[in-house]
């Protein structure tokens, strides 16, 4: 396991200095934020950030994520444009040696919460998703960071009558359309494809959503059959859905050789489909982190893997989720099970 951490480049508040801090700190997940959503990704811009990364003894083990254009999502003849320009980015990315690359194929929203900053009961803030909340929200008044936020309220209000048209096997039906065509590419350049689940694992806002259980990482898989098509297996993410066992799923992926990436953060499930993101702890959430750790262990799991959102502690303030403290506490508890979980196999 190849502890890692995300960074939102330079502009982000938490600097690489003080990732590199944290205990047993490898790798960076970043992404190059200044390319509009299609366009395809130039070596020099790859290669830069790389460096950038590496002047702190730190590697560019991820990049999260490169975005996968709407008109691919819907099936739209102009996706052949976009499909060749993911291409050459794949290209360029191999050839920078970047070993990872972590997407989604969820249409228009990224990950969705409905309070970015929820007091908890310890004095902390955190993400959560309440059920009710989001049914009442107007999805074009929220931003997360990761979400693209260049559309104008026009533009938005035509790509949600797109998506009227498009039902689950029809993103299914886009999907595969895509996989086939960027594979070859990316097994080729030796980039591994991480596909990112569904935040939430349902659909919200009445938009299909289709990587969602189990069920649904089989069929990706299977889409392709290679390594290179592989998955980011976000426990956090699949556990928000009471129905997933995130450890089961976890173990699946890793019998299938098909786990890329991993995302470890918690959520405690508070009734219905509403959840609270909690620490990272076992006991703080619905999942058990010491049965996660210890999957990866026993399959030898060697890829990166990234304590995914923190809550707002010590009076830090920053982007949601994704402050340093919280996320660093993560790190140090995931080294502590995976070195205790390593001595115990002997
Ligand atoms: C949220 C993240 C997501 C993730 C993308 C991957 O914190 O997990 O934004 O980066 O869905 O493509």
């Amino acid at each position: 396991m190849q502890m890692s951490f995300r960074w939102y480049g330079e502009e982000d508040p938490v600097s690489l200095d003080y990732i590199r801090q944290i205990p047993n700190m490898k790798g960076i997940v970043s992404a190059i934020y200044d390319i509009p959503v299609g366009e395809s990704w130039p070596l020099e811009k790859i290669l830069e950030l790389k460096q950038t990364i590496a002047k702190h003894d730190l590697e560019l083990a991820v990049i999260e994520s490169v975005p996968v254009h709407e008109d691919i999502k819907l099936g739209k003849s102009t996706r052949t444009k976009y499909i060749e320009n993911y291409k050459t980015t794949l290209i360029n990315l191999g050839e920078a040696g970047i070993p990872v690359v972590c997407y989604n194929f969820m249409p228009v929203f990224d990950w969705t919460r409905s309070d970015l900053s929820y007091a908890l009961d310890d004095g902390s803030r955190t993400l959560i998703f309440d059920e009710e909340a989001v049914s009442k929200m107007d999805p074009r008044t929220l931003s997360l960071p990761g979400w693209d936020e260049s559309y104008t309220k026009e533009e938005m209000k035509h790509l949600l009558d797109d998506y009227k048209k498009i039902d689950e096997e029809q993103l299914w039906e886009n999907l595969s359309f895509f996989i086939k065509e960027i594979l070859p590419v990316a097994e080729k350049a030796k980039v591994k494809m991480a596909m990112h689940p569904d935040d939430p694992p349902y659909s919200i806002f009445g938009l299909p959503r289709i990587i969602t259980d189990k069920q649904a990482l089989n069929r990706l898989v299977n889409l392709y059959d290679s390594p290179y098509n592989g998955v980011t297996l976000c426990v956090g993410s699949f556990a928000s859905d009471p129905k997933n066992d995130a450890v089961e799923i976890l173990i699946e992926m890793l019998e299938k050789g098909r786990v890329n990436f991993m995302h470890t953060r918690n959520v405690k499930l508070v009734g219905g489909k509403s959840f609270q993101e909690s620490a990272h702890l076992s006991q703080a959430g619905s999942i058990d982190m010491y049965q996660v750790i210890k999957a990866l262990v026993n399959h030898n799991y060697t890829g990166p893997l990234r304590p995914d959102h923190g809550r707002m502690i010590w009076g830090e303030e920053g982007k949601p989720g994704y402050g340093l403290y919280d996320r660093a506490l993560g790190a140090t508890y995931f080294n502590g099970l995976y070195e205790a979980c390593l001595k115990a196999n002997g």
